[in-house]
């Protein structure tokens, strides 16, 4: 475990503590730890190697006991047990904001309240603004922390949804009065996270699909059922809404309903200022009162003809974001966006000689399938122990069984030797330059010290950036989507600091992370930043997290010539000879 998620435990066990009611010297012990751990200057793994854990200031020799446990062994039994002790209800209490273990220890003393449910009624009830040291604000404080944290909770992964809304999509064309059927929402959009789902269906008779719809397997409620529309949750938690219109219809609730709500705002004011009024039954003379559509509205069948009566190119879903994208339509630039048949390999992948599931060759077969020309390979150093980091000497011996491969000859696959090479807590690389310019690439990534401040971590990876073996920077901020917040971090100061470098800065694939955000790219690639779309790979079939990739990127606007993956071989190897 490193040290970013010992202090993590640190603080669990003294909020755990407060919420028992352990003495308050006890609780400081916890505290004052993990303080002294924050504080730290030197290099946290060598003082546990070294033994030198209880000499620090605010660490006794009980604590850096446990701190050991942790570090080596990943886990420490006084913590699962304590933890284990504690209602789970009362555990999800503390991850509301402004409720510490002392709040939470009062409450369930109180009212003996154990669940989000409970606590919810005894904040509406006023039963907690007469407790002691609470009063009408915090009830309201927590109470929309609540509904945060459901809003939270009730989102999920575009790629964890996708095969599930396909499988929707196949049955409502399936069904016999269907006319046209689609996904609309932030799912059509590739935004990497939706919250509900969205379909929208034409057809004259609405009842039978609405019938099919709600009795789909797995439904576990129906919230909503009518003529045009009905909305259902699902067992996994997901829901979604039908929406069912008139074939004439269809394509502007199908524009509608796929959103943004920004980009519907822009379209909508675009509309006013050409005289018209444009909504999801269709197009409207601006002043008529009478829900009857203009003429033209016949012969708009799809939404690059409605795009095309508003002077507007076809606008891709992944564009409608409200990010200019109207403007730029009207001049007809609109990027020209990848497609995933585009990409010819991908770099960050890991193999079993680090912490992935297959070997280099099971890895390059599945490279073929693909159809690829390349696959690089991107094991982690040495920092990273418990990943079972590269040294120096398994580096070189890497490099040449590499070379090895692509001399016999036995695939149409070539493969690229790289290491994903740890930016240490001060922005130097975990490996000997001399080593790493062996390599035909270097991805350089954070994987430690998450809890610096902004200014530290940005410079510790913009001289990671700096120096001269790192190709490309891997997952720039950390984030776990759903999870975990990225670390602090300068966004806008590293993509200047990788421009002026020459370094790519990746869309890591992983679907769970999708970092860099889609949001900064636009502009980074318009100022000349080079990406690689990068699946960050632990086995043969995470390699088809390219797709995920692929999304991201037309989310950024990224054309071909600012995208690694799209160049063949001998590109590459310009790329990582010359830069350019
Ligand atoms: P989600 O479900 O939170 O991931 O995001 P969306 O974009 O799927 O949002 P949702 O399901 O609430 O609504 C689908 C689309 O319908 C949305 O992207 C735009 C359109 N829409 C919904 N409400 C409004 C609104 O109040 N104004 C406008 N202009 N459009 C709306
Ligand atoms: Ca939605
Ligand atoms: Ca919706
Ligand atoms: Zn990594």
């Amino acid at each position: 475990m490193d040290k970013a998620q010992i202090i993590g435990i640190l603080k669990d066990i003294a909020v755990f503590l407060e919420l028992k009611g352990e003495n308050s010297f006890k609780i400081r012990a916890y505290q004052s730890g993990a303080r002294a751990l924050e504080r730290l200057e030197e290099n946290f793994d060598t003082i546990v190697q070294e033994g030198k854990i209880a000499s620090l200031q605010g660490i006794g020799q009980a604590l850096a006991l446990k701190i050991e446990t942790l570090y080596h062994e990943g886990h420490l039994p006084f913590y699962d047990n304590l933890k284990a002790s504690i209602a789970p209800g009362l555990i999800e209490f503390l991850e509301i904001p402004g409720l510490g273990g002392k709040k939470v220890k009062h409450i369930h003393d109180a009212l003996g309240i154990e669940t989000i449910e409970a606590l919810k009624v005894a904040c509406e009830s006023g039963a907690i603004e007469a407790l002691d040291g609470f009063g009408a604000k915090s009830a309201e404080k927590i109470l929309s922390g609540i509904a945060n944290r459901e809003a939270y909770g009730k989102r999920h992964l575009w790629w964890s949804v996708q095969g599930f809304v396909q499988d929707i999509v196949k049955g409502l064309e399936a069904q016999p009065l269907v006319k046209r059927a689609s996904v609309a929402g932030s799912f059509r959009r590739r935004l990497e996270t939706v919250g509900d789902l969205d379909f929208i269906v034409a057809s004259d008779t609405p009842g039978p699909i609405m019938d099919w719809f709600t009795q789909i397997e797995g439904v576990k409620e129906i919230t909503a059922k009518g003529e045009t529309k009905s909305s259902v949750r699902f067992e996994n938690g997901i829901q979604a809404d039908l929406r069912i219109v008139s074939e004439q219809v269809f394509v502007f609730a199908l524009h509608h309903f796929t959103g943004s709500k920004d980009h519907n705002v822009m379209m909508r004011q675009r509309a006013l200022s050409m005289g018209y009024r444009l909504s999801e039954w269709g197009i409207f003379d601006k002043d008529s009162e009478e829900n009857i559509p203009i003429d033209a509205v016949k012969d708009i069948e799809t939404e690059a003809d409605l795009f095309k009566f508003f002077g507007l190119e076809m606008i891709e879903p992944e564009l409608r974001e409200g990010l200019g994208e109207i403007s730029v339509a009207e001049n007809d630039a609109l990027p020209k966006l990848i497609e995933k048949q585009e990409i010819r390999g991908v770099f960050h992948n890991h193999t079993t000689l680090s912490d992935g599931m297959n070997t280099l060759d099971e890895m390059v077969q599945q490279a073929e399938l693909l159809g690829w020309s390349y696959l690089g390979f991107a094991d982690h150093s040495k920092s990273s122990v418990q990943a079972n980091g590269l040294n120096e000497e398994r580096v070189l011996r890497m490099i040449e069984q590499i070379e090895a491969f692509n001399q016999s000859g036995s695939s149409s696959v070539t493969a690229f030797s790289g290491i994903e090479c740890d930016i240490l807590k001060d922005g130097t690389l975990d490996l000997e330059e001399s080593v790493l310019e062996r390599l035909d690439y270097v991805v350089a990534s954070v994987h430690s010290s998450f809890s610096q401040s902004e200014e530290e971590m940005t410079q510790r990876v913009i001289r990671a950036i700096e120096s001269p073996s790192v190709t490309m920077l891997g997952h720039p901020t950390g984030r776990l989507l759903l999870r975990r917040e990225g670390y602090r971090i300068n966004i806008p100061k590293v993509i200047d600091a990788a421009i002026a470098n020459r370094v790519i800065i990746e869309i890591n694939a992983n679907p769970q992370r999708l970092d860099m955000d889609w949001r900064f790219w636009k502009q980074a690639v318009q100022r000349g930043l080079m990406c690689s779309i990068n699946p960050d790979a632990h086995s043969i079939k995470n390699l088809s997290y390219y797709e995920a990739g692929v999304n991201i990127a037309r989310k950024g606007w990224i054309e071909a010539d600012r995208l690694l993956n799209t160049r063949e071989t001998d590109g590459i190897k310009r790329w990582f000879r010359e830069r350019c």
